[in-house]
């Protein structure tokens, strides 16, 4: 089992679309184990984003990152950090796939309404700078054996 962090960015909080966008998850078959509201502060924004901090979009993206409330989600699933950057679609709403969730719900690169880790080294980073290990909880979904085979973990 994998695990990943997702952000629900302020445009999604604002649009009144976390339920929706969390649904595609949960519909999914993957395991939410972690799940809080917050805001970003200029400094985590720097230490999320801390790949772009020196380009020229950064002070606008922590403009935005900042201007609402998030919701992170720790999920987890069978290979979940492609599976759910799949389900995201490419990074701009402009270009992402039909299907995907910015490809359904977004018209922009920036107010792209999600994001998700990259690879598991992104995914073990992010997941500690949002969450402590007493905000995982560990529990086994009731209908996995209707979800995967025992031998595709
Ligand atoms: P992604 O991995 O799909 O979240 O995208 P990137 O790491 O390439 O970019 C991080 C965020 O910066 C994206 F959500 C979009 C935003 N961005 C801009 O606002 N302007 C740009 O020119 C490029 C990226």
């Amino acid at each position: 089992m994998q695990r990943t962090l997702v952000l629900l960015k302020p445009d999604t909080v604002q649009r009144r679309l976390m339920g929706e966008i969390i649904s595609r998850f949960e519909n999914k078959g993957l395991n939410i184990i972690g799940l809080k509201m917050l805001q970003v502060t200029p400094d985590l924004a720097k230490q999320h984003y801390a790949e772009h901090v020196e380009k020229p979009f950064y002070p606008s993206l922590e403009a935005f990152i900042t201007a609402a409330p998030i919701v992170a989600l720790a999920i987890e699933g069978l290979d979940v950090i492609k599976v759910v950057r799949d389900m995201l679609g490419a990074t701009s709403g402009l270009a992402a796939a039909a299907g995907t969730i910015r490809g359904d719900y977004s018209s922009s690169r920036q107010m792209n309404l999600v994001h998700a880790s990259d690879g598991p080294e992104a995914a073990k980073r992010e997941l500690e700078l949002y969450f402590d290990d007493s905000e995982i909880c560990h529990y086994q979904p009731v209908l996995t054996p209707f979800m995967h085979a025992a031998d595709e973990a």
